[in-house]
């Protein structure tokens, strides 16, 4: 059993090393709401919320994931007693659309506490299957096709097992071209954003001569059918990122045909359970998965490296070590990635197997709230 009884909500400020620019925005410093979880038992963990400064990506931003989990999330977890975290996702969606940031910062952070109270690594706790785990870069879009090629190529030989390439109309083909050039064999893949419609399929099978991996999410952010109709005529497979939200999303792709691999990012499907489900979902129909990223710190780090340990995470995921993104991370030992690619998956210690820089945390909170059951 298990019964959140407070929560500690902050918001930190984390520059980025270099600013990362997708289709839809830019950002160089990350805004990041970070949670504190207690249990009536004592037992704690630390999760993150992934929701941006700006709605660019969802319709979600820090400000009003902090809004939804202070006054709609955290009401519905705070002293309520939970037979296991699998029952958590289900008690947030009753008769509550949307804020899946939201919710999965919380669900997310009960499953950290449910482990930790089992005294199982995280990874353990959900059934994780790797030691180790592929790991890919994503990078933003850069200033001309040579300057990518130049990143592509000295991330390939940093060890990275996957790049992926944000573009956009006027910086796709010719970027990707320059990258496929300088690097023959390596795994690429382009991830647009919603940056296309329809009408610009021929462009879009252009990639098709690139050999990529999968192109990400290149309509509507929301869209399945017209991704379908894309599909039919692209050689090169569509992974779905945006549009897939839940398990329901997850089949209507199948279904529709409309992208034959998923990225699966757990803060936007509402959390582990759903993200647990759509895993489970994709294997039985050998579709492949993937984790993807939202620059997040070394605290949501932790649950990525967890959820991609699970079997059907065949491809590299988003997960760059803590020295890509930050100066110093939050936690110790920082996320690190050996020479051939691979992130080990912490299984020495329960929970998220990394400790909290409570001290550099304190020191770059920019704001904080208590919260505890309502009397
Ligand atoms: O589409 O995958 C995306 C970052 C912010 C918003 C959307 C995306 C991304 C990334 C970053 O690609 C991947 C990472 O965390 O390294
Ligand atoms: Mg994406």
């Amino acid at each position: 059993m298990i019964c959140v009884d407070q929560i500690v909500l902050r918001e930190i400020r984390l520059a980025l090393k270099e600013p990362f620019k997708i289709s839809s925005g830019a950002v160089t410093e990350r805004r990041i709401m970070l949670l504190e979880l207690r249990d009536a038992t004592g037992a704690a963990c630390w999760s993150e919320c992934v929701a941006g400064e700006s709605p660019n990506y969802s319709s979600e931003t820090i400000d009003t994931a902090w809004l939804a989990i202070e006054a709609y999330v955290a009401p519905r977890v705070l002293g309520v007693a939970f037979d296991a975290p699998g029952d958590v996702h289900a008690a947030l969606e009753r008769d509550f659309r949307g804020h899946q940031m939201a919710k999965a910062a919380l669900e997310m952070g009960i499953w950290g506490v449910a482990a930790t109270q089992a005294g199982l690594p995280l990874a353990k706790f959900i059934g994780g299957v790797r030691k180790k785990i592929p790991v890919g870069i994503s990078l933003g879009i850069q200033a001309s096709p040579g300057a990518l090629a130049d990143k592509a190529t000295a991330a390939i030989a940093e060890g990275y097992r996957k790049v992926k390439i944000k573009i956009e109309p006027g910086r796709d083909i010719e970027f990707v071209r320059a990258a496929r050039l300088a690097l023959p064999n390596a795994e690429l893949m382009a991830d647009a954003n919603n940056a296309y419609t329809l009408d610009d399929a021929a462009t879009l099978a252009q990639l098709d001569d690139l050999d990529l991996m999968m192109i990400e999410q290149p309509l509507a952010h929301d869209d399945i059918v017209r991704h379908a109709e894309l599909q039919r005529r692209l050689k090169t497979a569509i992974c779905l990122d945006e549009s897939i939200t839940s398990l329901e999303r997850a089949q209507d792709m199948v279904t529709l045909g409309a992208g034959r691999i998923i990225n699966i990012k757990p803060g936007r499907v509402g959390g582990f359970a759903s993200s647990l489900a759509i895993h489970d979902y994709c294997e039985q129909k050998r579709v492949p998965v993937w984790c993807g990223g939202m620059l997040e710190s070394g605290i949501g780090r932790a649950y990525n490296v967890a959820l991609a340990s699970l079997s059907n995470f065949t491809l590299p995921g988003d997960l760059s070590p803590s020295r890509r993104y930050w100066e110093q991370d939050i936690v110790s030992p920082e996320w690190r990635m050996s020479a051939d690619g691979m992130m080990d998956v912490p299984l020495a210690r329960a929970g998220l197997g990394v400790d909290i820089d409570l001290q550099l945390i304190e020191d770059i909170t920019v704001r904080r709230a208590v919260l505890r059951p309502q009397a």
